[in-house]
């Protein structure tokens, strides 16, 4: 026998194949397990998931910025393509030193047994699925593999091989049966979304008022004053959407109280409940951003719930927790004052959507999402900025978040060609919960002039303005600028989203034909 170049290469491939093939059964066969008893539980879900709370925050904000809301995709993908160089070189290893490869396999499976394991919320099977995953990847590499061992002496026949291929592709076969399978297993297990396709949330005691009929000025390209659900900006730490049963849920308000108050969704949907538009904003939104929208909330204010539970006068900040152990802290005065805070369940005459945060999830107007809007909430614990910190606070975010004063220009989009001649340039200004009074706009650094504002909803939201334009040819720099309810204009420094909010205003350059 010959053991040329060629055939130690051809050799490497086949424990390459050998490993990938074992870990995507494994893989699939934890997935499919995942499916079935702990949807969160997924292998894949759990090591993305620790990934992203390891990950340093400008990991973070290079990912929202290059992939927006698809962050998720492309770390999944991320995750895929690390998993598969890793169980390629574990066959290689496997083949060189007998074990070794099996240990990286084995290895992977214990780190997605033990993160799983402590994930707050974790179920009783939390164990199983990554427990699969490594135990049948580890079993079916050593399997593989030794078909490539030389048997009593006898380098492996060309039988030898024909039989190892045929396992191997036999095992990856499976695999991806197995995933597919448990897709399909993942949606068949959906009942929260039937429990929330099936509900009726009932009528407001205090009904928002009609959106005033100048709200919505109705330009082609500019945001529509309220925001449809299905286009409405998601932001999260969830790889996997919580899926948590109304009938499962209860909120626990606890810490400096005089009395903890645990409440049911029953006992929350029986509650007189207030209707207010609210505008979101995340704090990661750049100078003309879109990770802002406007929808009608229904809940229950959280003043009334502190309120029963009562506050210690030395309390400052409430932590709120959601099923997924994401936290957040509002200073207690935003929660306590005559503003709609609400512990909200519906959104735009709907449950809200399980992305959004079902069944329930905080609005607070003027604070922005990372301190204040836990979806999915199931805590409220009523303590102080100085003995304890949440989820964003930790990674370098600033501990309060007001919204700052902010515009952009929606018409024209950057770039646009637009014809020379009348047009109307368009846009949102905002500052929740102190009002926008009006708008500027200039072209070319020329004189500032008032946009027409139209009406508001409240100061709790966004506010459209427009400014006719006679368009000249050429190329044109349009900038905006909002002034509050309070006489300030917002300012010209720039500065980034890290630590508290973008600022700086918005520019768009178009060319005129
Ligand atoms: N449970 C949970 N709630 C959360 C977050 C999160 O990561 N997990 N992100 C917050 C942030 S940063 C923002 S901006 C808002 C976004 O809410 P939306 O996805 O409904 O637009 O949710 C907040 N609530
Ligand atoms: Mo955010």
């Amino acid at each position: 026998m010959t053991h040329g170049a060629g055939s130690a290469r051809r050799d490497r491939l086949r424990s390459a194949a050998a490993g990938l093939s074992a870990a995507l059964l494994g893989v699939a066969l934890g997935e499919l397990a995942a499916a079935l008893v702990e949807p969160a539980a997924s292998p894949f879900a759990v090591i993305g998931g620790g990934l992203i709370d390891l990950a340093p925050s400008w990991a973070k904000d290079v990912a929202i910025a290059l992939f927006g809301t698809g962050d998720k995709v492309a770390l999944l993908t991320g995750i895929a393509i690390v998993l598969a160089v890793v169980a390629a070189l574990a066959g290689i290893a496997e083949r060189r030193w007998s074990g070794a490869g099996a240990a990286v396999l084995g290895a992977l499976g214990a780190v997605a047994v033990v993160v799983a394991l402590i994930r707050p919320g974790s179920g009783p099977f939390a164990w199983l699925p990554g427990l699969v995953a490594g135990l049948v990847s580890v079993i079916v590499l050593r399997l593989l593999i030794r078909r490539l061992r030389p048997v009593a002496g006898l380098a492996p026949d060309h039988e030898d091989r024909r039989r190892f291929l045929l396992w191997t592709a036999g095992a990856a076969a499976v695999g991806l049966v197995a995933l597919i399978g448990s897709s399909l297993a993942r949606g068949a297990t959906r009942s929260v979304e039937a429990v929330r396709a099936a509900l009726r949330l009932p009528s407001p005691a205090r009904p928002a008022a009609a959106v005033p009929a100048g709200a919505e000025l109705d330009i082609p390209g500019l945001a529509p004053v309220v925001t449809p659900n299905a286009e409405f900006y998601r932001i999260d730490t969830a790889l996997i959407v919580p899926r948590v049963d109304p009938a499962d849920w209860s909120l626990r308000i606890h810490g400096m109280v005089d009395r903890e108050v645990v409440l049911t969704w029953e006992e929350l949907l029986a509650l007189p409940l207030v209707e207010a538009d609210v505008t979101l904003a995340c704090v990661s939104n750049e100078v003309g951003g879109s990770l802002i929208g406007t929808a009608r909330w229904l809940g229950y204010p959280v003043r009334e719930m502190l309120a029963r539970a009562g506050v210690d006068p030395d309390a400052d900040m409430v932590l709120s927790t959601s099923a997924d152990g994401f936290t957040a802290s509002t200073p207690l005065e935003a929660l306590t004052d005559d503003r709609d805070a609400l512990l909200a369940v519906g959104m735009n005459g709907e449950p809200l959507p399980l992305e959004h945060g079902f069944p329930v999830r905080m609005v607070v107007p003027g604070l922005y999402g990372y301190v204040s809007a836990t979806k999915w909430v199931t805590q409220l614990e009523v303590t102080r900025f100085d003995r304890a910190a949440a989820y964003w606070t930790t990674r370098g975010w600033s501990e309060r978040g007001p919204v700052k004063l902010q515009s952009r220009i929606d018409v024209p989009r950057p770039g646009q060609r637009i014809d020379a001649g009348d047009a109307v340039i368009a846009g949102m200004a905002w500052q929740q919960h102190t009002g926008i009074e009006g708008v500027e706009v200039r072209v070319d650094e020329g004189p500032w002039q008032r946009a027409e504002l139209a009406a508001a909803i409240s100061a709790d939201t966004w506010v459209q303005w427009r400014l006719p334009w006679t368009a000249e040819s050429g190329a044109h720099t349009i900038e905006c600028r909002a002034v509050n309810a309070e006489g300030e204009t917002q300012t010209a420094d720039r500065a980034a989203p890290v630590p508290d909010g973008a600022q700086g205003w918005h520019r768009v350059e178009v060319t005129v034909a």
